[in-house]
C-alpha cells in the first residue's frame, strides 16, 4: 500500500549522509585485507591474485549493496513506475572494473592495491566474463541498463541464469572446437540468491473447462509439470554510484514437492530424473544467434525467465495495489528484447483471465498497454515460429489464449478489411502451413503497444516490408530507436589513455554527456593535439600487439595499419568478403612485390554458431590464409593476418582502443544495426562500410569524408535480386575475381587437406552467393586503396580519426534510453 508522503520525505533525508560510495586508500586498502582474511580466508602472504580479485570484489560489492538497498527502498517509497527489460541474454562481461569506475574508485582502488604490491590489471584479468548472451542483442541489453542505471530511472532487467553461457572457442589447426563456459566454477563475487523470492513454474498437462466464482466459464490448466525458478540478483551500478539497479537471473530447479509422490512411493530414481530434467532448462545459452532452431528446450527456457520475471512483478504490484488491477499498466511497462519473451503476453493474459478473473476486454486492454517489442533482424531464418503441436504440449493454455487473442484480432481485420483473406492469413498469429506454425512476430506486433527497430533503415524496412501490413492497420505503433553503446565501459573503463586526454581537453562531463565530445573536433587539425591523440592510438597499438604475441606467437609491426573485424560469424556479416580482399592483396604482392600498400594487420575476432558449417568453414578459411601469408617471406610483413580465438567482451575491450580501422562491410538491409560499428568509431577508428544499418547514422555524423562507404545500397541490392542476380557474371568478367575463387579450390592454402576450402567457394557461384559478395567485391576494393593512400597522410588520418571519436556523441545508450523513456516508457527520474 502506498506510503504517505511525509514518510517519503523522512526516508530521503535520513538516507543522505548515512553512507557514502567514497572511500579513502586507506580505507580501501583495509576493506580489502579485511575480505582477505574474513572472506577468503587467506592472508597477504598467501593469497593469489583471483584471491585478490575476489577480495577487490568483495570490498566493492559492499559499497554495491548499500547502494541497492538504498535505491530499492526509494523505489518502494516512490512506487515508481519501472520498466521491465525481458532479455533471454544480457552479455554483461567483467563487472570489477566497471563498477570500480561507476562508483569513481578506480584511482583508489589502483593506488591501494599498488601498495599492497598487487597489480590491478592482474586482479583484473582474474574475473571470467559473464557471457551469457550471443552478440549485439545481448550486449545491448548490457548496455542499456547500464545506461538506466546512470539515468536513475527505475528499472529491472530480467533474464536466465545460465549455468554455461555462450561456449567457450578454441582453435585447433584453424578450427573453430566449442568448449563449455563455466563462468561460475569458482563462484561469483555479485551474484546473490534469493531464495525467498523463489517462483513456481507449470509446464504440460492439460486445461479443464469449469464455472468459476462469478458463475461464468472459466478454464483451468492443470499442469503435468513444476519446476522452481530462483533468482539470482547481479546489482547493476549506475555512474555516479548513485542508483544500483538489479538484473535478476532465473535459474531452474527441480520442485521437490511436486515429485514428492513418486518418491515417496519408492521411485527414487525416477524423482532424481525429474530433477535433472527441471535442472536442464537454465543448463546452457543457444549459441545460435540470428537463426531460429525450434527447440523444445529453447520455448521451455522462454517461458521459463518470462513466468517467473511475470510472477515477481506482480508479487510487487499486489504488494502495493492489492487485487485493485487498474493502475497495473501506469506502473509496470516490459519491454521484450525481440520476440524470446513474447509468450509473456499470453501468460500476463492467463493470469488476468483465469486467475484473476477479470473479463477478457478488460485483461487485454491492460496487457497491451504493459508490453513493448523491439526487433532486432529481418532475416527470415530469425523470426521464431513455433509449431502449434509444440505448444499445445507445452503450453495447452496459453496456445488456447493465442488463439482467441488471434480469433478476435480476425474480427477486427473483417472491420477494417472486409472479406480481404489473403490480409488476414498475412498478418494471422497462426501460419497455415504443412505443420502449423504461431508467428511470434505477428504476436509480439498485436499484443504491444510499441515497436520498434533499431536504426533508421532497419526501422524503415521493418515498417516498409516485415510488417508494412501492420503499419497501416496501427499508423503510430511502429517507431524507430537507434541502438547506443555505454561510453563508460566502451570508452572510459577501456580506453584509459584516450579518455584522460580527452577529460584533459575538454573537462569530465563527457561519460553521461557524451554529444560534448564534440569539442573536440576544433582541434581535429590541431598539430599537437593530433600528435596526442595519436600517440594514445600508438600505445593501445602497442598494447594489443603484446596481447596478440601471447595469445598467437605471432609478431606484428604496430606502424602498420590496425584494421579490425570483430564481429559473429555470418554469411550476411561478410567475414569472407574481407577475406577475399586480403588474398587479394597478398596476390597482388607476389606478382608485384612493389605493390604500392601501407603494411596492415588484418584482425579478426568471430564465433560461428556449432551448426552453421560455412560459417566454420570461413574461420578455417580464415586461418589457412593467415598461415600462408604470415608465413611467406615475399611479401616482406605488407600483410599480417590475425585470428584471436575466443571473442568476447573482455576481449574487445582490448582490440576496440587499438583499431585504426573498423571493417562493418555487411549487405545492405541485413545488418539491423550494429553496436561494434559505434565502439570503434567512439575509439577513433575509421570505417569501412556499407550503407547498412547504424553505419548510415555514423556517416551522417562523421561526414563523407571520414568514412570509406561502398557497395550496393539497400535499394540497388533489391533492385539485383529482383533482376536475378547472376554472381557467375561477376566471375567470368572480372579476372581477380575468377583467380581468388579458382585459388579456393586448390590445395594452396590447405594442403594437408585439399578441396577444404572448395565450399566457399561454391556458396558464392553455385550457392547463388546470396549476400552479394561478388557483386560488392570492386567497389571494395576501390575503397580499401583510398583508406590505405589516406592513411599514408598522417595528418589527415589523425583528423578523420580525431573526428570519429568527436562526432559519436549520438551513440550513447543514453539517447537511446532516453528516446525509450519519452516515447515509450514514460518514466520518471528517481533520485537515490
Ligand atoms: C543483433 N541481433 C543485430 N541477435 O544483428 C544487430 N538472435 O544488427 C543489432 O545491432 C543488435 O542485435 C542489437 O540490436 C542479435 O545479436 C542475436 O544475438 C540472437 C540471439 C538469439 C536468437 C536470435
Amino acid at each position: 500500500l502506498r506510503k504517505p508522503a511525509t514518510t517519503k520525505a523522512n526516508h530521503a533525508s535520513q538516507s543522505e549522509n548515512s553512507y557514502s560510495t567514497k572511500l579513502d586508500k586507506k580505507a580501501f586498502k583495509a576493506s580489502v585485507i579485511s575480505h582477505l582474511h574474513s572472506t577468503l580466508g587467506t592472508d597477504e602472504n598467501k593469497a593469489d591474485n583471483h584471491a585478490w580479485f575476489k577480495a577487490t570484489s568483495a570490498a566493492i560489492q559492499e559499497l554495491v549493496l548499500n547502494r541497492l538497498r538504498t535505491t530499492q527502498k526509494t523505489h518502494y517509497m516512490n512506487d515508481t513506475r519501472a520498466v521491465h527489460y525481458f532479455s533471454a541474454e544480457f552479455l554483461m562481461g567483467r563487472l570489477l572494473s566497471n563498477n570500480m569506475h561507476n562508483f569513481g574508485l578506480f584511482e583508489t582502488a589502483d593506488a591501494a592495491l599498488k601498495e599492497l604490491g598487487v597489480d590491478i590489471s592482474d586482479v583484473l584479468e582474474e574475473e571470467p566474463d559473464m557471457a551469457l548472451g550471443n552478440g549485439g542483442l545481448g550486449r545491448l541489453a548490457a548496455c542499456f541498463i547500464d545506461s538506466l542505471a546512470t539515468m536513475e530511472l527505475p528499472a529491472i532487467g530480467y533474464g536466465i541464469h545460465y549455468e554455461n553461457g555462450l561456449f567457450r572457442q578454441e582453435i585447433k589447426k584453424g578450427a573453430q572446437i566449442e568448449r563449455p563456459d563455466s563462468w561460475r566454477d569458482y563462484g561469483n563475487p555479485w551474484e546473490i540468491c534469493r531464495p525467498e523470492s523463489t517462483q513456481e513454474v507449470p509446464l504440460y498437462g492439460y486445461v479443464e473447462t469449469k464455472y468459476g466464482s462469478n458463475g461464468n466459464i472459466q478454464k483451468e490448466w492443470h499442469p503435468g509439470s513444476i519446476v522452481k525458478g530462483v533468482p539470482w540478483d547481479i546489482p547493476v551500478v549506475g555512474y555516479g554510484g548513485n542508483t544500483v539497479n538489479v538484473l535478476r537471473l532465473w535459474q531452474s530447479q527441480s520442485s521437490s514437492h511436486f515429485n514428492w509422490d513418486v518418491f515417496n512411493a519408492g521411485g527414487y530414481v525416477d524423482a532424481q530424473r525429474e530433477n535433472i530434467q527441471a535442472e536442464t532448462i537454465s543448463k546452457v545459452l543457444y549459441p545460435n544467434d540470428e537463426t531460429e532452431a525450434g527447440k523444445e528446450l529453447r520455448l521451455i527456457q522462454q517461458y521459463f525467465f518470462s513466468a517467473c520475471s511475470l510472477k515477481d512483478i506482480i508479487r510487487r504490484y499486489k504488494r502495493a495495489h492489492g487485487d485493485d488491477w487498474t493502475r497495473f499498466s501506469e506502473q509496470v511497462v516490459i519491454q521484450l528484447n525481440d520476440t524470446h519473451p513474447a509468450i509473456a503476453i499470453p501468460e500476463l493474459m492467463r493470469i488476468l483471465v483465469d486467475r484473476a478473473e477479470l473479463d477478457w476486454d478488460t485483461a487485454w486492454a491492460i496487457s497491451s498497454k504493459t508490453f513493448a517489442y523491439t526487433n532486432h533482424t529481418l532475416l527470415p531464418e530469425a523470426l521464431e515460429r513455433w509449431p502449434v503441436r509444440m505448444l499445445e504440449k507445452i503450453l495447452p493454455r496459453h496456445l488456447e489464449i493465442i488463439y482467441e487473442i488471434n480469433h478476435r484480432f480476425m474480427q477486427e481485420l473483417e472491420k477494417k478489411w472486409p472479406g480481404d483473406n489473403v490480409m488476414k492469413a498475412k498478418l494471422s498469429i497462426i501460419e497455415e502451413s504443412d505443420e502449423k506454425m504461431v508467428r511470434m512476430g505477428n504476436l509480439s506486433v498485436i499484443g504491444s503497444f510499441k515497436v520498434n527497430g533499431v536504426a533508421q533503415i532497419h526501422s524503415k524496412l521493418v515498417k516498409e516490408n516485415l510488417f508494412p501490413e501492420f503499419d497501416q492497420l496501427y499508423p503510430n505503433k511502429l517507431t524507430n530507436v537507434t541502438n547506443g553503446v555505454t561510453p563508460r565501459r566502451w570508452l572510459k573503463a577501456c580506453n584509459p589513455l584516450l579518455s584522460a586526454l580527452i577529460t584533459k581537453k575538454i573537462g569530465d562531463q563527457w561519460p553521461v554527456n557524451l554529444t560534448q565530445l564534440d569539442k573536440l573536433s576544433v582541434f581535429a587539425d590541431d598539430k599537437t593535439f593530433q600528435n596526442q591523440f595519436m600517440k594514445v592510438k600508438q600505445k593501445n597499438k602497442e598494447a594489443l600487439a603484446k596481447e596478440i604475441k601471447a595469445i598467437t606467437g605471432i609478431a606484428v609491426d604496430t606502424k602498420a595499419i590496425f584494421d579490425v573485424q570483430i564481429k559473429r560469424l555470418h554469411e550476411y556479416k561478410r567475414q569472407h568478403l574481407n577475406l577475399l580482399h586480403i588474398m587479394a592483396l597478398y596476390k597482388r604482392l607476389l606478382k608485384d612485390p612493389s605493390y604500392d600498400m601501407h603494411s596492415r594487420v588484418f584482425i579478426f575476432g568471430a564465433k560461428a554458431a556449432p551448426g552453421y558449417t560455412l560459417a566454420k568453414t570461413i574461420i578455417y578459411a580464415i586461418n589457412k590464409v593467415a598461415d600462408k601469408i604470415n608465413n611467406d617471406k615475399r611479401i616482406n610483413n605488407k600483410i599480417k593476418v590475425i585470428f584471436l580465438p575466443n571473442y568476447r567482451v573482455s576481449l574487445a575491450e582490448k582490440m576496440i582502443p587499438a583499431a585504426d580501422v573498423s571493417q562493418q562491410i555487411s549487405t545492405a538491409g541485413k545488418e539491423a544495426s550494429g553496436t561494434g560499428n559505434m565502439k570503434l568509431a567512439l575509439n577513433g577508428a575509421v570505417t569501412i562500410g556499407t550503407l547498412d544499418g547504424a553505419n548510415i547514422e555514423i556517416a551522417e555524423e562523421v561526414g563523407a569524408e571520414n568514412i570509406f562507404i561502398f557497395g550496393k545500397t539497400v535499394d540497388e541490392v533489391a533492385a539485383i535480386n529482383k533482376a536475378g542476380y547472376k554472381p557467375y557474371d561477376y566471375y567470368y568478367n572480372n579476372s581477380e575475381i575468377k583467380a581468388l575463387l579458382d585459388w579456393l579450390d586448390t590445395d594452396y592454402f590447405t594442403p594437408e587437406q585439399p578441396g577444404a576450402l572448395s565450399s566457399l567457394k561454391r556458396s558464392m557461384l553455385e550457392g547463388g552467393d546470396p549476400y552479394l559478395v561478388l557483386a560488392d567485391f570492386e567497389s571494395y576494393s576501390k575503397a580499401n586503396e583510398a583508406l590505405d593512400k589516406a592513411y599514408k597522410d598522417k595528418d589527415r588520418w589523425a583528423k578523420m580519426a580525431i573526428l570519429n571519436t568527436a562526432k559519436m556523441g549520438k551513440f550513447t545508450s543514453d539517447r537511446s534510453v532516453q528516446e525509450y523513456v519519452d516515447r515509450i516508457w514514460k518514466l520518471d527520474t528517481c533520485k537515490v
